[in-house]
């Protein structure tokens, strides 16, 4: 975007207020140094998430200080006062779970080290702790997972048992998906949740729990709605393992939109799964770049999704970036 002479003045403005804020003095020449805490490499949206955020920064030539805290908040609150220690110019990290960040976050606000916040939210009440949140509307991919169950058993008298698989506990996804999805399937009662526990977002956890479902619900489950597509696959192979036919005895939906997903909805074992866009690296770098040259940016910046039914799944998986 062409520098106009107001824009050019504030930025000078920015920038020499910049150099005068303890931590990194700011320079053209010396990269700027940011500092991830990722929540782990628990799914194939996790590790989609990391690859975009370390090629982003590498594209952008921000050096990237980057810590996988295997899905524990106490490492991931370690992570950021490292970063606080080593003095970076900006800290991002995406929250394992909603609570627990006022004290670190005002560390860092002390430090005059602006933070980011990247695919998941924190339920902070001083929203000043942060600069700005991208990621995805999580409530909203729970509606778009309930409106599609709605019109796929238009017609079907019920009951309609579902047995659903949750995410993190305490994590944002988790609580949001499950809001958003209850709040369309409750228009009408021939829905009922009958078994709700957390598969913590893994295959493995994903596979157990259906396996439980199963032993305890048998063929009186009609749909299984996952949080997440790893989850959703453990599931399946539950299922099959049960001897039932996934997408056809059980009516399976599931979020994220990765490429396993789409395998599976080709193999036609998966009906639907809503896109969660784990592709946040570019946004994030150019965000990082606007706070440190004293741009104003929004308080919250929402990634555009959509939803893949297992009828485009051959067509669209040429097309998928992750
Ligand atoms: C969503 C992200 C969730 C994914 C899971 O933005 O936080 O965490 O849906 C991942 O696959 O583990």
């Amino acid at each position: 975007m062409p520098c106009t002479r107001r824009s050019f003045n504030t930025l000078a403005a920015a920038a020499s207020l910049a150099a005068l804020l303890p931590g990194r003095a700011l320079s053209a020449d010396k990269p700027l140094v940011l500092g991830f805490s990722q929540v782990g490499a628990e799914s194939e949206w996790r590790t989609a998430n990391t690859e975009s955020i370390k090629s982003a920064a590498k594209d952008a030539g921000i050096t990237l200080k980057f810590s996988d805290a295997q899905q524990k908040q106490e490492n991931q609150i370690k992570a950021i006062r490292a970063f606080i220690a080593q003095k970076v110019d900006v800290i991002a990290f995406s929250p394992v779970v909603e609570s627990g960040w006022e004290t670190v976050l005002r560390e860092a606000k002390a430090a005059k080290i602006p933070v980011v916040l990247t695919d998941r939210a924190v339920n902070a009440k001083d929203d000043s702790l942060y600069v700005t949140f991208i990621g995805s509307d999580f409530t909203e991919e729970g509606r778009k997972a309930g409106r599609w169950l709605v019109d796929k058993m238009k017609g079907n008298a019920g009951p309609i048992n579902i047995v659903e698989l949750q995410g993190t506990v305490g994590s944002a996804p988790a609580i949001d998906r499950k809001k958003g999805f209850e709040e369309i399937i409750a228009a009408d009662p021939k829905f009922k949740i009958i078994r709700s526990q957390t598969g913590d977002f893994t295959r493995a956890k994903g596979k157990e729990v259906m396996e439980a479902f199963l032993k305890a619900e048998g063929k009186k489950i009609n749909v299984l709605y996952a949080h997440n597509d790893d989850m959703a696959i453990g599931a399946i192979q539950a299922i099959e393992e049960a001897g039932m036919k996934p997408a056809q005895d059980i009516t399976i939906i599931s979020i994220d939109g990765v490429k396993g997903a789409f395998e599976a909805m080709i193999a036609g074992k998966l009906n639907v799964s809503v896109e969660c866009s784990p592709l946040l690296g570019p946004q994030l770098m150019a965000i990082i770049k606007d706070i440190k040259a004293g741009k104003s940016v929004p308080k919250r910046i929402v990634t555009e999704e959509g939803i893949f039914p297992m009828e485009v799944a051959a067509k669209e998986f040429p097309k998928r970036k992750y």
